[in-house]
Parts: C-alpha cells; sequence; structure tokens
C-alpha cells in the first residue's frame, strides 16, 4: 500500500508487468502489424458496421489528454447526402489549391502521391469521421472552459484511433482538405470546435494501389544519447 497522501481520489495503477521477452515480443507483433497499415485513396463501398466505429472511438477516448481535458468530438456519418455535400465542398477548396501558383514547393513535396482535386473516396467509403478540436469546451453555467494542448491530445487520439481500424482490418485517409471550416457549418457543430482531420473510413477496395514509400529508418527517427566516458 502507498502512504502517499492525496486530495483527490487516486487507485493503485493495475497493469500488470510483464517479462520482458513477452514484452518484447509483443511490442514487436504490434509493431509489424502497424507496419502494414497505409494510407488509403481507393476504397470498396461495402458497409462497415457502426459498432466499428464505435470501438474505434473508444479506442482514441483512452488518449492521454492536456489535464484530461480530453478535448476531442468525433463526428461520423454513413449518410449518402451528407458524404456528397462533404465531398463537393472539399472538392471545390481542392480546386483552389491544385491550381494555386503560389504554392509550387507543397505541390513538389505531394508529386509522389499523385493526388489531386478529386475526391471520390468521400462519397465511396461507407463512413466518414471528421475530428473536432475543441479549443474550448461550453461548462455547465454557460462560460467557457480553456482547454490546453488541444492539438497534440487530439493527434494522439487520432492515432489511437486509425491504429484501431487498423486492427480491424479497416483502412483509413488522413485527410484535410485546405481550409476545412465549412465542416464546422455542414455537420452542424458549434463555433467552440474547429475540424481536425477528416478520416474516409471503409475496406479498401480490390484494386487498391498505394504509393511506393519508405518509413525512416529507426537511425534516423532514433537518436540515442550515451554517457560521455572512456
Ligand atoms: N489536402 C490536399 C493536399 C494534400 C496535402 C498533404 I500535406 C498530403 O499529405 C496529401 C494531400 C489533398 O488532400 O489532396
Amino acid at each position: 500500500m502507498s502512504s502517499r497522501e492525496h486530495r483527490h481520489p487516486f487507485v493503485p495503477y493495475a497493469v500488470p508487468r510483464l517479462p520482458i521477452d513477452e514484452g518484447l515480443r509483443r511490442g514487436e507483433e504490434f509493431y509489424q502489424e502497424l507496419d502494414r497499415r497505409r494510407s488509403v485513396r481507393w476504397f470498396s463501398p461495402d458497409p462497415v458496421p457502426q459498432r466499428a466505429i464505435e470501438i474505434a472511438v473508444q479506442a482514441a477516448n483512452t488518449a492521454p489528454s492536456g489535464a484530461h481535458q480530453q478535448p476531442w468530438t468525433f463526428v461520423a456519418t454513413s449518410d449518402p447526402k451528407l458524404k456528397r455535400a462533404v465531398r463537393a465542398a472539399a472538392e471545390e477548396e481542392e480546386r483552389r489549391f491544385y491550381h494555386d501558383r503560389e504554392l509550387p514547393e507543397w505541390h513538389a513535396a505531394l508529386d509522389r502521391l499523385e493526388t489531386d482535386e478529386h475526391k471520390e473516396f468521400l462519397e465511396t467509403a461507407p463512413w466518414l469521421v471528421v475530428v473536432f478540436a475543441q479549443k474550448h469546451t461550453p461548462t455547465a453555467d454557460g462560460g467557457l472552459r480553456k482547454n490546453y494542448y488541444v492539438s497534440e491530445s487530439i493527434g494522439i487520439a487520432c492515432g489511437l484511433f486509425l491504429a484501431t481500424l487498423h486492427r480491424m482490418g479497416l483502412a483509413t485517409l488522413t485527410h484535410t482538405p485546405n481550409p476545412m471550416n465549412f465542416l464546422t457549418k455542414l455537420l452542424d457543430r458549434p463555433r467552440t470546435e474547429r475540424p481536425y482531420i477528416l478520416f474516409p473510413i471503409g475496406y479498401p477496395a480490390d484494386d487498391c494501389e498505394v504509393p511506393v514509400l519508405e518509413r525512416k529508418p529507426l537511425s534516423e527517427a532514433l537518436v540515442v544519447r550515451r554517457p560521455a566516458g572512456p
């Protein structure tokens, strides 16, 4: 038993300790599974039950967040009319983006993805989930509570979300039409929320392809600093 004194309720942290070789084995297996995930732009129209979205949001909702403020709302739709409206608005924004002559560097960076302003997947994918960031959260007394580290918190929640969908055999695209404020209105969200990421979700199309891309090697992704010495 701990002898710490608290001003709030605390409980023991009850995740059992694993032998390290079992921990490494599980980590390696988890990594290998995550390594198969790719962003998908060609979806099958096959339906996906709402429960899959619910499970993924439950997983996302376990994310650590600044001051445990959980500053996210996940808005999901499989409504063909709403998906069509989202597609139309997104394609209009994207047309502007792809024809903007002031953005040659950005366009060059995207070249190998072969993306363009056509966003058919916004209608083909059975689900669209838009994650909204709550910069502020309305309080019971009609005021507003400021939230901290909102984008860090939501970024982690979105990572858990797409990892869970991948684990269920479902594909996602991390999509950010630019700008995407049109989603606040279309999805009827309060002005305290800002759209953060739009995820089309579904099974990949049978003929789905992905660009050949390499992951950064561990030697570049990880720097280990060792103590100086002989
Ligand atoms: N929003 C555009 C452009 C785009 C931007 C980035 I950064 C990407 O990684 C991919 C696309 C689009 O969705 O086409």
